[in-house]
């Protein structure tokens, strides 16, 4: 059944909708089944994503229509299709009339993937208008907070080096602790890996107090602040509140150095707001695990990384995984910047739509997933800055020295590239960068052909 004339007004502007701030708007790539029009399949989409189905229905009002989504917007050559979605679509809190971001792709990117007219059909971008985002819950806490306990500016604080205990499993609790007293005796930050949580070869009521004494040993050796992020992720978010609760409990008077990490992909958004809500003291990392079977540029549904951060600062993560833009060794390219500009900057224009968030909180880009110090200054060069918080576990406990010299060797390249040195001459006068190289080799005979010779390892 062709519903364009009902779910389909082409003659509604963009700017219109935008000033009027009663929509939500969603950018979609969107390709028909074949023998299905353009429009009609467009318009099925939006009646599918509001209030209609596949056949009209007796018990539609005139109310109802008032409601409904409409395309406002098509490309078909460049396959694309713009929906406008009243604000009024969209289910609130019964406790404090708040919106949610289950309800948004529920709606947005629910029944619309898999049905049997469309081929595929992909979020691109989306646009909150100002009433709207003032419902979402937004960060509580933010990277400022994090400079502010590490002594640093609150404002372009800079790089915080951090890693990723590493075995991602099969350490018990001595060796856990003592792999993490190593990191922090040069590095500031430390997040649990996604796997990592109540073994039985591990148990968080026997590591955690362990893991406190490592931070407080490494606090008293370097006189420097250390931040530990802690997997909370668990199925029963009763569970995952005795977990946090525990944690807090353990680190007393330096509970505020704990930050939470969830698994916000396979947990769910109400992982994430039960995290938010219950813990708005806490700096609340989102650790993405899982994303790539929807988000991976191979695929044609489902939604992109950069709905996927755009999505975590609503919901009120103070830090995200972005990628590495190409740097590491997950998908991604050198374009991904626009996800990290997205989360951090109060004005910023995305594929589709400029947003305003209006004083929100920012999001941190969390720089992750097979780094180093090598990549580290072209990633950097990249990006524009860096205010991020980046967690190199093979980086760190790869490098041959130690963990600790790892960890040096990460802020050594940092500082390197805002010299805008020479990496090869930078190496030449710091030692942990420099053994980077030969910890790295393969990196650096792809990053700085010759090393070998300039820098006089000949082994
Ligand atoms: C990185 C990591 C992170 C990834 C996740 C891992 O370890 O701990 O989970 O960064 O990917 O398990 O692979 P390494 P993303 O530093 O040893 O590579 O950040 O893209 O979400
Ligand atoms: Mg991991």
């Amino acid at each position: 059944m062709d519903q364009s004339n009902r779910y389909a007004d082409l003659s509604l502007k963009e700017e219109d909708l935008i000033k009027g701030g009663n929509h939500i708007l969603v950018a979609y790539t969107m390709e028909p089944a074949a023998g299905v029009g353009y429009l009609e399949a467009a318009a099925h989409i939006a009646a599918e994503s509001s209030t209609g189905t596949n056949v009209e229905v007796s018990t539609t009002d005139e109310f109802t229509k008032g409601v409904d989504a409409l395309v406002y917007f098509i490309d078909e050559a460049k396959g694309i299709m713009k929906v406008a979605y009243p604000n009024d679509l969209f289910d609130r809190n019964v406790t404090d009339g708040r919106v949610m971001i289950v309800s948004f792709l529920t709606l947005c990117i629910g029944n619309n993937q898999g049905m049997g007219d469309i081929a595929n059909l992909q979020m691109q971008d989306f646009y909150v208008p100002p009433r709207m985002l003032q419902l979402f819950d937004g960060p509580a806490k933010d990277i400022s907070d994090l400079w502010r306990i590490l002594g640093r500016p609150v404002k372009d604080g800079g790089y915080i080096s951090g890693t990723i205990i590493k075995p991602k499993l099969g350490l018990r609790p001595e060796p856990f602790a003592k792999a993490a007293y190593q990191f922090w005796l040069g590095g500031d930050f430390i997040k649990n890996d996604e796997p990592q949580g109540n073994q039985v070869f591990c148990p968080i009521k026997k590591v955690l107090p362990l893991v406190y004494d490592s931070l407080k040993r490494a606090q008293d050796e370097t006189g420097q602040a250390k931040l530990f992020s802690m997997n909370i992720t668990a199925d029963d978010h009763y569970e995952m509140c005795a977990r946090a609760d525990f944690a807090l409990e353990t680190f007393g008077p330096d509970a505020d150095k704990v930050a939470f990490l969830v698994d916000g992909f396979v947990g769910g958004p109400g992982m994430v707001t039960t995290a938010r809500r219950q813990y708005p003291s806490q700096y609340l990392h989102y650790h993405r695990a899982g994303h790539g079977m929807v988000t991976s540029p191979s695929s044609k549904r489902g939604y992109t990384a950069f709905v996927l951060a755009k999505m975590s600062r609503l919901q009120g993560a103070s830090g995200i995984h972005v990628g590495t833009m190409g740097y590491g060794k997950m998908e991604g390219g050198k374009d991904d910047r626009i996800i990290a500009y997205m989360i951090e900057r109060d004005s910023c224009t995305g594929p589709f739509y400029h947003q305003e968030w209006y004083g929100m909180k920012p999001t941190t880009p969390i720089i992750s997933g097979g780094m180093n110090a090598l990549r580290l200054p072209g990633f950097f060069e990249n990006l524009g800055h860096g205010n991020v918080i980046n967690t190199a576990g093979g980086g760190s406990y790869g490098h041959i020295d130690s963990p600790a010299a790892g960890a040096v060797s990460l802020r050594q390249a940092y500082e390197c590239w805002k010299a805008g040195a020479d990496p090869i001459e930078w190496a030449k006068e710091h030692k942990e960068f420099a053994r980077a190289f030969e910890s790295f080799p393969k990196d650096a005979d792809k990053l700085f052909p010759g090393w070998r010779e300039k820098l006089g390892v000949h082994k």
